[in-house]
């Protein structure tokens, strides 16, 4: 689509990327999150053609397009086109009837840094074809769909944490989700004299989506072994640290140490929520600086460059707070910052970076923004 098309459209959704507090790797063992999806969002720009099967897709920052035909969905080659594929695929699969459309998408998520450009684009896809075909789908159904999509056409046995906070964030709150029964609790934000920085390393290491289903398999191992003695565990999500200690002998240390990091992070997540209700911003930054050490050494998604970053965030007491965000093996580093000196730090941490690594930091201050929007044009 090019411009003269971006303003024919017919409806124009704003799907947002997320941010995550804490609670990393938790989401697919049942357990606990505490997201938002921010201000900074994927357009998606979307028309009805005249087709009744024939779609086309325009990326506008890959400068890049493809069409394919709803009668013929396939897995693509090209990963990004996944994203929209799966989605598609789910849509038919669970019934829904689609017509040839063309989108257009424009996007200020940098891909792979960790604050969810892809399920951002999935849920954009997913929400703007409910709302032009009038398909009635409630948005939780259209979060579950999405993250069907990235298991089954990209292959990543995601939770669901990204396309919930992308699709159902309100306006200046965390949700504290359960990511078992999909309870959300909303929790206020007054991050008072504070600001969330994300220093982006600009890296992406290619072990992330095979490292991530290792992860999930992991867990997913140690719950078996565990269900020898306790019938009632279902994921890592029902596991004490007492109960994990009773079968150290019977788990490689590798396999402890990832259930001891994803036990441990579920019952930071819960006392992160109470630090916000209590506004205890110190409390919060140790939680957020502990989940980080398990996250580098018990569960080993993080990369030399995000510890650099929180490593060099611990010098400065003006940053209560800093983890990795995300999958790991890249992409941001979420910190808690004084507004006062938000500025200072991001100049040094991009200089300590670009020494340290002859990379370029890109920074972002980030707020808690609503889920998904959608305009409806030229009615
Ligand atoms: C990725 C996944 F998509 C999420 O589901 C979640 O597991 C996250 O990594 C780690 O917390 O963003």
């Amino acid at each position: 689509m090019s411009l003269t098309q971006h303003l024919s459209a017919d409806y124009i959704v704003y799907s947002p990327g997320r941010i995550n507090l804490i609670g990393e790797h938790t989401d697919y063992n049942d357990g606990w999150v505490l997201p938002s999806a921010i201000n900074k969002e994927i357009k998606l720009y979307f028309k009805e053609n005249s087709h009744p099967s024939i779609c086309s897709v325009y990326s506008q920052s890959l400068n890049k397009k493809f069409s394919f035909d709803l009668t013929n969905i396939q897995k693509s080659t090209v990963e990004w086109e996944n994203y929209v594929l799966g989605v598609i695929d789910q849509l038919q699969k669970n019934g829904f009837n689609l017509k040839g459309f063309d989108v257009s998408i424009e996007s200020d998520l940098p891909s792979g840094s960790g604050i969810s450009s892809s399920a951002a684009l999935e849920c954009g896809i997913g929400m703007g074809l409910n709302e032009m075909f009038q398909l009635h789908i409630p948005r939780e159904d259209i979060v579950k769909m999405a993250q069907k999509a990235e298991q089954t056409f990209v292959g990543t046995q995601c939770g669901v944490m990204d396309q919930y906070a992308s699709v159902m964030s309100k306006d200046n709150t965390f949700i504290l989700l359960d990511c078992r029964s999909l309870a959300a609790t909303y929790i206020p934000v007054d991050l008072d004299n504070y600001n969330l920085v994300l220093l982006n390393t600009k890296v992406s290491h290619s072990l992330a989506s095979s490292e991530y289903n290792t992860r999930r398999a992991e867990c997913e191992k140690v719950v078996t072994t565990l269900r020898k003695k306790y019938d009632d565990v279902n994921a890592l999500r029902d596991v004490t640290l007492p109960m994990l200690n009773e079968f150290k002998e019977y788990l490689t240390p590798t396999l402890f140490k990832r259930a001891k990091f994803v036990i441990s992070e579920n019952s930071r997540v819960l006392k992160a929520a109470e630090t916000l209700h209590q506004k205890d911003f110190y409390a919060l930054g140790n939680l957020m600086y502990e989940s980080h050490n398990g996250l580098q050494h018990d569960y080993e998604v993080s990369c030399k460059e995000l510890d650099f970053l929180v490593d060099f965030s611990r010098y400065n007491k003006a940053v209560l707070g800093s983890r990795m965000m995300g999958g790991g093996f890249g992409g941001c580093t979420i910190s808690l910052v004084e507004k006062g000196i938000s500025s200072f730090f991001i100049d040094q941490a991009y200089n300590a970076y670009k020494k340290e690594f002859n990379l370029k930091l890109d920074s972002m201050i980030v707020q808690p923004t609503s889920g998904t929007r959608i305009q409806k044009l030229n009615s």
